[in-house]
């Protein structure tokens, strides 16, 4: 699509049916910070520590607790799962992308021996309606459908057999007669409504919301005044989160207890029990959802698909446990898509290159459902983050959802909520303005950013970013990677024909999701917990609403609880992912476990200290107030050798404590943040191209991150080493496409390219630290930042490097045969 089309005009006037959502209105979304918070915002390049090696509290880098089972392959992931009498099931997928469905005859196939039962959405719909189930985003989506089909590869009934291979086996025997129906793959195509993706819904329209933020008045207004506008037009891919593990479960129903134990690889564990318990009937004490090992969820492992569904009925039928384990390509053709975004964005800006404003028209093809993984009131995430780093005066994005015959997509690919689609955009517009202005792309930025001083700061969109000093990480990049000696090769490169560019991203990231006042999926409020118990020996348990999936939990949070109580880290087990005995939570996705969790568990260990004082005044004889504490231990102020470790105070806490209290040392906490955490950085990408093949290689990358206090900087260092190669994966390779039918071209990793270690760059890292004003030690999330902020870097140093030549956008990803493309229509030969 050219820039000069504007295919969004046949948006214009389509509005919600409850009216459009303006973000900049709601100002009761956006608390302050507490007053005098902000003076705890320095930003500094040293993590700070203030317990012992052998207490390993915060800034400690601890090897992760739960990498020697990892490592010697004593995980327990859901597919490690083995119960007596144990079946499994498999599932018949549909080879067309719109079909009616005329006749399933299952009959061959339950002739096989072993073959039990065969699922159909007639007996879904039987058994209480069950082939319809809710999607996270509070729309409507197929578990096996009964009339027709909306996306290749979807689920149209299940096998449950005695053995993996004769289910799988028994799906070649079941024959299902198709009429296949004009298709709809194009997000465009769909809103002109010829083809309806969704006729079960009375609107026939294949529009399905409209969503803004920001005035649409003072954009306008500053746009009329502008001296220089910018306008592009680019499309995010769909991409697929590919973890090591796939998708899996193992249900056991035991028609004695009426109870259903469920093996999951679920990111929300609760969520998905009570969602299940709605949905089903069934009483949710008697539904326990267990998360084990998990190999990775990346935001694919959020939303229930109907395997799951299929998996929990097929247990409940046959009355014994059944595994379900998705395989390769049916994990990369039916569930786990992320982004695809068409972005029209125009910024503006004064006649000293000062942004003004930020306009942006955006299309989300959704697919057959609206699946997405985002809080209920944010059809598009947190998307309207778009003005990132840059102090401007006006913003105004507006957003239409639409569905198309493509498998549910939206869901989340490490991208805190849209936020992935946002930054990309922002930060290419920020280096086409400067470019445009003739400036240099880093001094534009450090002239446009938020400065320090205006923290809290409130967006034009509404957000109020809780703190930031973003020229103090740009300026760090620079001189890790020696900005100005790189710009002067350039020029000398450039002279002699060779093409080298230069790429920034100054990406700011909003994560941590509560405040529960405005958070929440299908009505359940985002919050999230921890409970501490300490044991009379002096050892403690801890478990959490949060599920790590390879983040490190089990190490993090005790080293959280070891910050605060002094005692060791590995002292304290952390246990996740159980909804029988963790305490209610919403998971792990939106880089939220340590703005949320990991506050529970501070203010959890800080109940647990005010309790400890009035033990150890007790065992001391003395006032509370004559107590003080230090690292592990309350002492008597001014003789701190009469002092009661917490130790020795849990242990009185079971055999000698003050008459009248409780006995135990315990407590739990669910904490809803007043804010949400605003972690930032500055990446510096600088690549060479091949003018013979097109190939981008990236010789450097520095990418400096600020995520407030660190709680384990070698943790951090590892989500951000895994979180940049997850970033390069869609600025170069990866992509879902569809052929006209809807058929998924990229259904195996032949097709579906993810980079491997060679593809790889030494990734550079450093550090600001800029602690969060709110959040109890200082802390922001980090998990999705560097996959956030890396592409726009890799695709601007692209553009940098071509930008001479009249080339002024590439979508990501940069293909070799895109650029190798583009140099010859620009006149560039070998
Ligand atoms: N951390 C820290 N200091 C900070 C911030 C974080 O030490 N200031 C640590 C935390 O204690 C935690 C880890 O870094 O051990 C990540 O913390 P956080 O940023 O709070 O993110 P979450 O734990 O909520 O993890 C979610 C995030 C997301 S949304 C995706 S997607 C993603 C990611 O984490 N998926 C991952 N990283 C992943 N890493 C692995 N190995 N596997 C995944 O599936
Ligand atoms: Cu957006 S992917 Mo992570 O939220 O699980």
């Amino acid at each position: 699509m050219s820039d000069q089309e504007d295919p969004f005009t046949m948006l214009d006037g389509r509005k919600n049916s409850d009216g459009a959502r303006h973000l900049a209105d709601r100002t009761e979304y956006h608390t302050p910070a507490p007053a005098g918070t902000s003076a705890m915002v320095e930003t500094t390049h040293d993590v700070r520590m203030s317990t012992p090696a052998s207490i390993c509290g915060m800034g400690h880098r601890m090897k992760r607790k739960e990498d020697p089972r990892f490592i010697q392959g004593k995980g327990n992931y859901v597919d490690d799962i083995k119960l007596p009498g144990m079946l499994y099931m498999d599932i018949v997928r549909s080879p067309y992308a719109h079909a009616k469905i005329l006749k399933i005859d299952a009959s061959a196939a339950l002739k096989i021996p072993g073959v039990l039962a065969v699922i159909t959405g007639e007996d879904l719909k039987k058994a209480g309606n069950l082939h319809w189930m809710p999607t996270l985003m509070s729309d409507t989506q197929m578990v096996l459908p009964i009339e027709k089909v909306v996306y290749y590869a979807q689920e149209i009934c299940v096998v449950v057999a005695t053995e993996r291979y004769i289910a799988a086996d028994a799906l070649e025997h079941i024959v299902v007669d198709y009429e296949p129906l004009p298709v709809v793959i194009n997000p465009f195509e769909a809103l002109k409504d010829e083809v309806i993706v969704r006729d079960d819904k009375p609107e026939k329209t294949n529009h399905i919301w409209h969503w803004e933020a920001g005035s649409q008045e003072a954009t306008d207004r500053v746009f009329d005044q502008a001296a220089t506008v910018v306008k592009q037009y680019m499309h995010i891919p769909r991409i697929h989160v590919s973890s090591i593990e796939t998708c899996g479960m193992v249900a056991d129903y035991s028609k004695i207890t009426n109870k259903l134990r469920i093996f999951m690889t679920s990111q929300a564990p609760h969520a998905h029990r009570t969602v299940f318990a709605l949905v089903s009937g069934i009483p949710e004490q008697k539904i326990q959802i267990i998360s084990p090992d998990i190999g990775g969820g990346f935001g694919g492992k959020v939303p229930v698909y109907p395997g799951y569904v299929c998996c929990a009925v097929a247990s409940i039928v046959t009355g014994r446990p059944v595994k379900w384990i998705e395989d390769r390509s049916e994990n990369l053709q039916a569930d786990s898509f992320a982004r695809d975004y068409h972005i029209t964005a125009e910024m503006a800006a004064d006649k000293d290159g000062h942004i003004t404003g930020l306009r942006v028209r955006t299309l989300a093809d959704n697919g057959a459902a609206d699946a997405a993984a985002n809080p209920s009131k944010f059809p598009a995430g947190l998307y309207s983050i778009a003005t990132g780093s840059y102090d401007m005066q006006a913003a105004h994005i507006a957003v239409d959802g639409v569905y198309t015959n493509k498998p549910p997509g939206g869901v989340a690919y490490r991208c805190s909520f849209r936020v992935t689609e946002a930054v990309h955009m922002i930060e290419r517009m920020a280096d086409i303005m400067a470019h445009q202005l003739g400036e240099d792309p880093a001094d534009f930025r450090l002239k446009n950013f938020i400065k320090p001083e205006q923290f809290p700061y409130k967006s034009p969109t509404g957000w109020e970013y809780d703190s930031g000093n973003y020229a103090a990480a740009l300026n760090l990049a620079m001189e890790t990677i020696d900005y100005r000696a790189l710009r002067q090769e350039q020029l000398e490169k450039r002279a002699r024909g060779e093409l080298m560019g230069i790429g920034i991203s100054s990406f700011t990231e909003v994560v941590g999701a509560g405040p529960s006042r405005d958070y929440d999926i299908l009505g359940i409020k985002m919050f999230d917990s921890a409970e501490i118990r300490i044991h009379p020996t002096g050892k403690a348990i801890a478990r959490f609403g949060t599920k790590s999936q390879g983040q490190g939990h089990e190490t993090t949070y005790a080293q959280i609880i070891a910050e605060e109580l002094g005692l060791p880290a590995f002292d304290v087990d952390v246990e996740e992912g159980d909804t029988d005995t963790a305490p209610y939570g919403l998971g792990t996705y939106a880089s939220r476990s340590t703005p949320t969790a990991g506050a529970a568990a501070v203010m959890a260990a800080r109940k647990i200290k005010a309790k400890a004082r009035k033990i150890a005044a007790y065992l001391l004889e003395v006032g509370e107030d004559d107590l003080e504490w230090n690292v592990d231990r309350w002492q008597v102020k001014g003789s701190p050798e009469q002092a009661k470790t917490i130790q020795e105070i849990a242990f009185a806490a079971y055999t000698n404590h003050p008459q009248g209290m409780e006995a135990g040392l315990e407590a739990t906490d669910y904490y809803d943040p007043p804010n949400l955490t605003f972690p930032f950085g500055s990446y510096i990408c600088v690549v060479d191209i091949d003018k013979g093949t097109g190939e981008v290689k990236i010789r450097r990358f520095v990418a400096v991150d600020d995520c407030g206090n660190i709680i384990n900087p070698l943790v951090v260092e590892g989500q951000i080493h895994g979180g940049l190669t997850m970033g390069l994966a869609p600025a170069l390779f990866e992509e879902i496409v569809y052929d006209e039918n809807g058929t998924n071209l990229t259904g195996t990793f032949a097709d579906y390219l993810l980079p491997t270690a060679v593809e790889t760059p030494k990734w550079e890292i450093g550090k600001t630290i800029t602690p969060s004003p709110h959040h109890p030690i200082g802390a922001k999330g980090v998990g999705e930042s560097p996959t956030v902020g890396a592409p726009p870097a890799i695709a601007n140093a692209v553009v940098d490097a071509l930008w001479h030549l009249g080339v002024r956008h590439i979508d990501i990803p940069i293909t070799p045969m895109k650029v190798w493309k583009l140099l010859r229509e620009h006149g560039v030969t070998d």
